[in-house]
């Protein structure tokens, strides 16, 4: 099997990953800082094919104009010059105070306005740069009490949000979607749009859903003590996975955020079969964080550490489906029978309920097989099937 990425594989990473200098809510940095211009280099050295960024990670802040204009012009030559792909962009509505209580649902009506200026600015760039998709992580959007925040009112501002963006790259003439991260809590206590579903709800109130899909990150659904793979697959059915983040996380717990493959294995190894069964064809992207324990040495193997743990999932993945016994196994557990229809062609209600009804006890009394089916999936995920 080869662990080396190739272009192909199409791995992608947001800069703020590699950035990540280790600061905690109880602890100071441990690492120095690290421009956008080392990290498209660094990247591209393990094998990466593109890049994802907020406007902040590539020009901090409050940059003058001309400054802006410098900095952007070393980023683009780091591009030209590894050949690495903007594959995605975000903003950042999460870091400055102004963003206190979020960004496009703010209480303060200012803060609103000035939230999607700062969008679409970022929108324009990530258009010049090629980006397909625009990720919108409303890590603010929501509040720590109930009287707060007025929750559906707080929703008629996210779609209005998301109504005038659509409009804009409309207008702009841009090939680009959004995909909504969603996230339970971290930093706010709630944050709105916590799961993939309540996402995939809100997008469809909205003026132009084919615009918008969703962005789900595999530790976020888990904070949410969810299986993240299911989430992916029915994002996948609704025709919504516009892009992914891949990390690794340990139950209902902080955002871990760990290299990808770490945490639940076995939850990573159900979402890398569940992308390989189905027609994503996007960025294979990695949201992570290095632990502050490591060094700036220690960033860099994570960040090979995500690609290496996702072409040893697939390659499991794929064994596990082409193995014979499997197959039995899915044949055993009726999985094809679960294709197939439940009226026959033609058939309506009134044919069901006119019809004899079946052997309730026997079909009480047939086991499933799914326990042999799941055993097998273990053992190649431990490493003694291949
Ligand atoms: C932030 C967050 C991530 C989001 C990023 C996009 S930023 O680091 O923890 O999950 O994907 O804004
Ligand atoms: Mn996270
Ligand atoms: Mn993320």
């Amino acid at each position: 099997m080869s662990l080396t990425p190739s272009p192909e594989d199409k791995f992608s990473f947001g800069i703020w990953t590699v950035q990540y200098p280790g600061r905690d809510p109880f602890g100071d940095p441990t690492r120095a800082p690290m421009d956008a211009v080392r990290a498209v280099q660094k990247l591209a050295e393990l094998g990466a094919y593109g890049v994802n960024f907020h406007d902040d990670d590539v020009v901090p802040f409050g940059s003058s104009e001309t400054e802006r204009e410098r900095i952007l012009d070393g980023f683009k030559k780091a591009l030209a010059d590894t050949g690495l792909v903007v594959t995605t962009a975000t903003t950042n509505l999460f870091n400055h105070p102004v963003f206190k209580d979020g960004g496009f649902t703010s209480n303060d009506r200012a803060v609103r306005r000035f939230a999607l200026q700062k969008v679409m600015r970022n929108v324009d760039l990530a258009a010049e740069l090629g980006a397909k998709v625009y990720v919108a992580w409303g890590g603010r959007e929501g509040a720590e009490s109930g009287a707060a925040k007025d929750v559906a009112v707080a929703l008629d501002r996210y779609k209005e949000g998301f109504d005038l963006l659509g409009q804009y790259v409309l207008d702009q003439g841009y090939d680009l979607r959004f995909a909504i991260e969603p996230k339970p809590n971290e930093p706010r206590g709630d944050i709105l749009l916590p799961t993939v579903g309540h996402a995939l709800a809100f997008i469809e109130r909205l003026e132009h859903p084919e615009l918008v899909g969703v962005n789900p990150e595999i530790g976020h659904e888990e904070m949410a003590g969810l299986n993240a793979a299911a989430g992916y697959a029915q994002a996948l059915w609704q025709g919504k996975l516009f892009h992914i983040d891949l990390n690794g996380q340990t139950g209902p717990r902080y955002d871990q955020d760990f290299r990808f493959g770490a945490g639940n294995a076995r939850g990573a190894f159900w979402v890398v079969d569940t992308l390989l069964a189905s027609d994503y064809d996007g960025p294979v992207h990695f949201d992570f964080k290095t632990p502050r324990t490591e060094d700036d040495e220690g960033v860099w193997g994570a960040a090979a550490a995500c690609m290496r743990n996702y072409l040893i999932l697939r390659e499991k993945a794929r064994a596990f489906r082409a193995d014979p016994e499997v197959q039995q196994a899915l044949e055993a557990a009726r999985l094809p029978e679960l294709a197939v229809p439940t009226l026959a062609e033609g058939e309506t209600w009134r044919d069901l309920k006119d019809a004899p009804l079946p052997d309730v006890e026997a079909l009480g009394a047939r086991g499933m097989a799914f326990e042999h089916l799941d055993q097998l999936a273990l053992e190649h995920l431990y490493g003694v099937r291949s």
